[in-house]
């Protein structure tokens, strides 16, 4: 067969152009690709809602490609195991309680099931605002991480989204920017960010769950980004917390979509 090099070209555009228009209107926006974001996506593309994932970066996998101090094996406890099986990445028990993944395999595998679930994800693109409708979040505001890296001044474009789940990690850039621009309190103690505690495995793990929620109307966190916000601890190279925090903003997103 001969090779057109201008097919290819076409084949690149078309296929993207038709990917990005139809999430233009999407039920959920999420933003980040690490285990949380990546995990949510899954969970949401496969019952059937409207997912979207965006990336700043080339690649997605967050802090999980790196597993502790770039030796790439991460550890789960019981609980996070089970989400592992779930998602058929491989686990090896490490003494009582402790079990270990590679960390490749970890995200590629959950990756594969997310796109495979319906999940559009895009890397390379970088959010940096929400669309506001009175005093609730009705999408998110991205551009090219390009664009961001380069300090181009050019204007961004939107996505609009019945839903956004900042995954953004350590940064909880979505909640910051809402703290920074949205003139209201958000769903937390003193109504603003109460920023990230210093490492403390077991309690981080346990509070990731608990702080997994809705923080502005139509935005929830998961994730590191969810102790980021409500003040609790960082945990460290122990990822069952952000497998089933993604799971759980999965289901509490779903459930208000099936409000309706
Ligand atoms: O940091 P990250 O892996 O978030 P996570 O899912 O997992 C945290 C763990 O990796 C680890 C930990 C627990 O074991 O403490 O750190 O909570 O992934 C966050 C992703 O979001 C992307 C960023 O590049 C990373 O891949 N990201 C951050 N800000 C933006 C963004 C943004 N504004 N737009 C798009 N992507």
């Amino acid at each position: 067969m001969h090779l057109d090099e201008k097919n290819i070209t076409e084949a690149i555009i078309k296929r993207y152009t038709e990917k990005l228009l139809d999430s233009l209107r999407c039920d959920v926006a999420i933003v980040g690709g690490g285990p949380s974001g990546l995990v949510a996506a899954a969970e949401l593309a496969g019952a059937g809602w409207k997912t979207c994932l965006f990336e700043r970066k080339l690649g997605i996998g967050g802090g999980m490609w790196g597993g502790g101090m770039m030796m790439n094996e991460i550890v789960v406890q019981e609980e996070g195991r089970r989400v592992m099986e779930e998602f058929d990445v491989t686990t090896r028990p490490f003494g009582k309680g402790y079990f270990t993944a590679d960390a490749v395999e970890s995200v590629t595998t959950i990756c594969s099931k997310a796109v495979k679930a319906g999940a559009r994800i895009f890397n390379l693109v970088s959010v940096e605002d929400i669309v506001l409708r009175d005093k609730e979040a009705a999408g998110i505001v991205i551009n090219w991480t390009a664009v961001e890296m380069a300090r181009l001044h050019v204007d961004p474009l939107t996505i609009e989204s019945k839903f956004i789940v900042d995954a953004t990690g350590h940064a909880a850039e979505v909640i910051r920017v809402i703290e920074r621009k949205v003139d209201t309190r958000l769903m937390t103690p003193s109504g603003k960010i109460e920023g990230e505690r210093s490492l403390w495995a077991e309690r981080a793990e346990q509070t990731t769950l608990e702080n997994t929620r809705e923080v502005f109307p139509r935005v929830y966190v998961t994730g590191m980004c969810a102790n980021a916000v409500f003040g609790s601890y960082r945990m460290g190279p122990i990822f069952g917390g952000m497998l089933l925090s993604g799971k759980k903003v999965a289901e509490l997103i779903g459930e208000r979509l099936g409000e309706k």
